[in-house]
C-alpha cells in the first residue's frame, strides 16, 4: 500500500476515536465548567494544555494551595464547583489543604489530580509519585472517586459535580491515573457516555409546619435578633434575605463573609453592638450560619443567661441543628426555599420588635460608632491599624463593587469590623478555620470570575502564604490591588528572643521589608505607603488602572495584639510565667 494512503487511514481511524484527555474536557464542558485552576506536571500537562486549546480558561499557578484556594471560592461565588488541577502524590497533596477547607466552608470544589499506576501503587512497589489518593482525601472531603475506565469518564465528572454542588456544598475529590488519559474508545460511544447533569442542585422544600413554627417562635420575640452566616450569602437570594430582615423590623448581625448581604450602613445591621444583641437577644433566627466556635456554640457569656434565649435555625444540612444547643424551630431547606416560604408566611402585617429592643440596640451601636470614629481618622505615621482600615473603608464606600479580600490576625479582625460591606458576596477571608493562605487564590478567582477589581487586605505573615502568585496575577494581568500591612511580624514586630541569642523572636520577620519589591520583580506597580493619605491615594491609583499593584503599607511594629480578636483562645498553664 503507497504511504500515503496509509496515512489517510490512520487519519480517518483517529477521527473515529476520542480518549480519556478529551472525555474529561468534554464532560468539563458539557456541564458548563469554563475554568480550570491548577499546575501542571505529571501526568496532566497535556490535560491542561489541550483544555486551553479546546477554550476552557486554564489559569496555572505557582503552588496548588492556592490553585486550590482559587477553585474553592470561584465554587462559592458561582454557585458552579470550581476545579483545581493537580499532579499525582506532592501536588495533591498541596491541593488537599484547600479541598479540606473547601469543605469546612461548605464551598462547591473538585480537586482533580492525576494519580500513578494502580497496579504498582497498590503493591507499594515505589512508582513514581507513589500515593494511595483516593484513600487520603476520602475523610477530608464530602465525597471521592476514582475512574478507572475512559468509558466512566462521564459519570465520574457527573457524580463529582452533583456531590459538590448538592445540599449542603463542599469538596469532591476525582482520581484520575495517568492510564485513562491515554485510553480510546469510539468517538461516537465516547460522547453517547457523556452525563450532563440535570438540576445539580436540586431545590429542598422545608416543611410547611417547620416554617409556621419558626414564625411562631420569632412573633413571640420581645427582642429578636437574625444572624447571616456565608450560607446565606451562598443561596444568591439576596432580594428575599434582604425582605425578610426588613419585614421582620429585627437587629442582624452578618457574619464576616455575610457582610453585605444588607449593606452595613443599614439602619437594622446591629454589627456595631454584637455584644449586646449576642446577650441580651430572646429569639435569634440563624440564616445559613453554623452554631459553632464563631458563635461561642451558642452558648457561654457571651450569650447572656443560660437557656435565655431560643433558636429557629434555618440551614440545608440537619445534621446541623442541635450541633450545639436546643434548636427550637429548624427549618431544614435550601435558604432560597425556606426564606421564601418563610417570607410568604409572614403576610402583610407582621408586628416590629418592641420600641425598647431597638432603641437600646440603636443607642449601643451609635455610641460604639462615635467612639470609633476619631480613630479612623487619624494620619499617623507609622500607621496604625484604624489609621489605615480608615483609608480603606472609605475606598471600599465608593467602590462598592470591589471584592475584598482579607485574611491576618490584627489585619483581619480590625477590617472586619471597620471596613463595611455594601453588597453581597464581596468580602471573601479566612473562613470557618480561620486559615492563612487563602489571600492571592481568592483574589485571582475572584477578578476572574467577577472582572471586578479585587482589593486584598493581607497581614505580612497572612501574605507570606500566597506571595509568590503575585507573579500569576502579573501574569494574567488582573485587576487585583495587594495592600500587605507590614508590622515587622506575626501579631506585632516588637517580640525579642528571650534567650538573648542571635535568633530573631518567633513572631518577628526582617524590619523594614519592603513588600512592594516582590510585585515589581514580574512588571507589576510597587509603592510604599507610610500614611493613610499615601495609602489611600495608591489603592485610589490601582483601582482605577486595573494595574496588578502591592502596596506595602507600613505599620506600627507595636500597634497590635496577640492573636488579634481571639487571645483567649491560646491555651495556658498555670506553669507559665509572664
Ligand atoms: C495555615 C495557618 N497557619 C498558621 C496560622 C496561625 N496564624 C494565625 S494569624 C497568623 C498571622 C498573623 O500575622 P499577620 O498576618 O502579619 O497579621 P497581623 O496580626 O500582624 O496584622 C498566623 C500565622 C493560621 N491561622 N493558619
Ligand atoms: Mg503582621
Amino acid at each position: 500500500m503507497p504511504a500515503t494512503v496509509q496515512s489517510i487511514d490512520v487519519n480517518k481511524a483517529e477521527q473515529d476515536l476520542t480518549d480519556g484527555f478529551h472525555l474529561v474536557i468534554d464532560a468539563l464542558k458539557l456541564n458548563g465548567i469554563d475554568t480550570i485552576y491548577g499546575v501542571p506536571g505529571i501526568p496532566i500537562t497535556d490535560l491542561g494544555r489541550m483544555a486551553q486549546a479546546e477554550g476552557i480558561r486554564v489559569i496555572s499557578f505557582r503552588h496548588e494551595q492556592n490553585a486550590g484556594n482559587a477553585a474553592a471560592i470561584a465554587g462559592y461565588l458561582t454557585k458552579k464547583p470550581g476545579v483545581c488541577l493537580t499532579v499525582s502524590a506532592p501536588g495533591f497533596l498541596n491541593g488537599l489543604t484547600a479541598l479540606a477547607n473547601a469543605t469546612t466552608n461548605c464551598f462547591p470544589m473538585i480537586l482533580i489530580s492525576g494519580s500513578s499506576e494502580r497496579e504498582i501503587v497498590d503493591l507499594q512497589q515505589g512508582d513514581y509519585e507513589e500515593m494511595d489518593q483516593l484513600a487520603i482525601a476520602r475523610p477530608l472531603c464530602k465525597a471521592a472517586f476514582r475512574v478507572l475506565h475512559a468509558a466512566d469518564i462521564g459519570i465520574g465528572v457527573a457524580r463529582a459535580i452533583r456531590a459538590a454542588v448538592s445540599g449542603r456544598p463542599g469538596g469532591v475529590y476525582l482520581d484520575l491515573p495517568a492510564k485513562l488519559f491515554g485510553q480510546v474508545m469510539d468517538a461516537d460511544a465516547g460522547a453517547k457516555s457523556l452525563v450532563k447533569v440535570i438540576d445539580p442542585a436540586p431545590a429542598q422544600i422545608p416543611a410547611p409546619a417547620a416554617v409556621k413554627r419558626a414564625l411562631d417562635v420569632l412573633k413571640s420575640a420581645k427582642r429578636p435578633l437574625i444572624v447571616l452566616g456565608k450560607g446565606a450569602a451562598y443561596a444568591q437570594a439576596d432580594d428575599d434575605i434582604r425582605a425578610l430582615v426588613e419585614k421582620s423590623g429585627a437587629p442582624f448581625l452578618p457574619m464576616s463573609m455575610g457582610k453585605g448581604l444588607l449593606p452595613d450602613t443599614h439602619p437594622q445591621c446591629a454589627g456595631a453592638a454584637r455584644s449586646t444583641v449576642l446577650k441580651d437577644s430572646d429569639v435569634v433566627m440563624l440564616i445559613g450560619a453554623r452554631l459553632n466556635w464563631l458563635l461561642s456554640h451558642g452558648k457561654g457569656k457571651a450569650w447572656g443567661e443560660p437557656h435565655s434565649k431560643k433558636f429557629i435555625q434555618i440551614d440545608i444540612e440537619p445534621k446541623e441543628m442541635d450541633s450545639n444547643v436546643e434548636i427550637a424551630a429548624p427549618v431544614v431547606g435550601d435558604i432560597g426555599s425556606c426564606v421564601s416560604a418563610l417570607l410568604e408566611g409572614m403576610g402583610s402585617k407582621w408586628p416590629a420588635p418592641p420600641a425598647d429592643w431597638i432603641g437600646a440596640v440603636n443607642s449601643k451601636k451609635e455610641e460604639n460608632i462615635a467612639k470609633m470614629a476619631p480613630r479612623l481618622m487619624n494620619n499617623k505615621s507609622p500607621m496604625d491599624y484604624h489609621g489605615a482600615l480608615g483609608a480603606l473603608r472609605t475606598i471600599i464606600k465608593e467602590r462598592p463593587d470591589a471584592i475584598l479580600v482579607n485574611e491576618g490576625a490584627n489585619t483581619l479582625d480590625l477590617a472586619r469590623g471597620i471596613i463595611d460591606m455594601y453588597k453581597p458576596r464581596k468580602r471573601l477571608d479566612v473562613g470557618t478555620w480561620g486559615v492563612m493562605g487563602i489571600g492571592m487564590g481568592f483574589a485571582i478567582a475572584a477578578a476572574i470570575e467577577t472582572g471586578k477589581p479585587v482589593l486584598a487586605v493581607e497581614g505580612d505573615s497572612a501574605f507570606g502564604f500566597s506571595g509568590m502568585e503575585v507573579e500569576t496575577i502579573c501574569r494574567y494581568k488582573l485587576p487585583v490591588c495587594v495592600v500587605v500591612f507590614n508590622n515587622d511580624g506575626i501579631y506585632r514586630g516588637t517580640d525579642v528572643n528571650p534567650t538573648g541569642g542571635p535568633d530573631a523572636a518567633t513572631t518577628v520577620f526582617v524590619k523594614g521589608s519592603r513588600y512592594d519589591k516582590m510585585i515589581e520583580a514580574f512588571g507589576g506597580v510597587g509603592v510604599n505607603a507610610t500614611t493613610p493619605d499615601e495609602l489611600k491615594r495608591a489603592v485610589n491609583e490601582a483601582m482605577d488602572s486595573g494595574k496588578p499593584t502591592l502596596i506595602n503599607a507600613v505599620i506600627d511594629p507595636a500597634a497590635g495584639s496577640e492573636s488579634g480578636r481571639i487571645g483567649n483562645l491560646n491555651p495556658q498553664s498555670v506553669l507559665r510565667k509572664k
